[in-house]
């Protein structure tokens, strides 16, 4: 099935594709699942890079209509996601939303506790990078839930279009299991319609080899 694709989504998969972010081969993944591609967004790793990648969530977020109190970057790789997001809707969607974050030991002297930033109040949109069967957007839930607030939603940059524990998608069971909505910037299956519009003959048999998994897994 064809879908479609926004220009800046476009851009988005391009860049990934150039940052060496978004990789094609055999990559074995924490759900045990052996994938065609990986998706690595520790690779974002220039001033520039995180700047524009800052700019693809926040216009994700702006498109979605997703309302936040809070952004929340869960540790580690959430941090840097939700600061650059934040930065990114103030720079450019003049919205300026306060964000937070958890450090994974608690500290028990000087300001104490395990969340730094904003104070988790309102609505909070959990900021991450990808969601392949749900298992690590289930425990920044329960971290949450933990320090007595509640997710409004959750925006990440690549939904894999997984099986999450039962026969729905990751995706579809993590929002009627907690009543939010789950966007992301773009789904595996744009990045296969990107593929093959623009892509020359490598490209194709990664884009074959993705289908067949997704055939099995999606
Ligand atoms: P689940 O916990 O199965 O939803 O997998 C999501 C996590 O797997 C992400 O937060 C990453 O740590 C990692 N991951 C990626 O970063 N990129 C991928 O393309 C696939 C995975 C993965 O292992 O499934």
């Amino acid at each position: 099935m064809a879908t479609t694709l926004q220009p800046y989504q476009r851009d988005f998969i391009a860049f990934a594709i150039e940052q060496g972010v978004l990789k094609f081969g055999q990559f074995t993944l924490k759900s045990g699942r052996v994938s065609p591609y990986f998706f690595n967004a520790g690779l974002f790793q220039t001033g520039r890079a995180l700047a524009k990648l800052g700019r693809f969530y926040a216009q994700a977020i702006v498109d979605s209509g997703l309302e936040a109190d809070v952004l929340f970057g869960p540790a580690y790789k959430g941090i840097p996601l939700a600061a650059v997001t934040a930065a990114a809707l103030a720079d450019h969607h003049d919205r300026d939303i306060p964000y937070a974050f958890n450090r994974k030991e608690a500290k028990s002297h000087g300001e104490g506790g395990n969340i730094v930033g904003a104070p988790l109040a309102g609505d909070i949109l959990i900021i991450d990078d990808v969601i392949t069967a749900g298992t690590a957007i289930r425990e920044v839930m329960r971290l949450i839930e933990q320090n007595g607030a509640r997710a409004g939603g959750v925006i990440i940059a690549l939904d894999r279009q997984e099986r999450g524990q039962g026969e729905q998608s990751a995706i579809q069971e993590v929002q009627s299991q907690y009543g939010m909505p789950v966007v992301s910037i773009v789904t595996l299956e744009q990045v296969l319609t990107y593929l093959e519009e623009h892509a020359g003959g490598e490209m194709l048999a990664y884009a074959e080899a993705v289908r067949a998994y997704r055939d099995r897994y999606g």
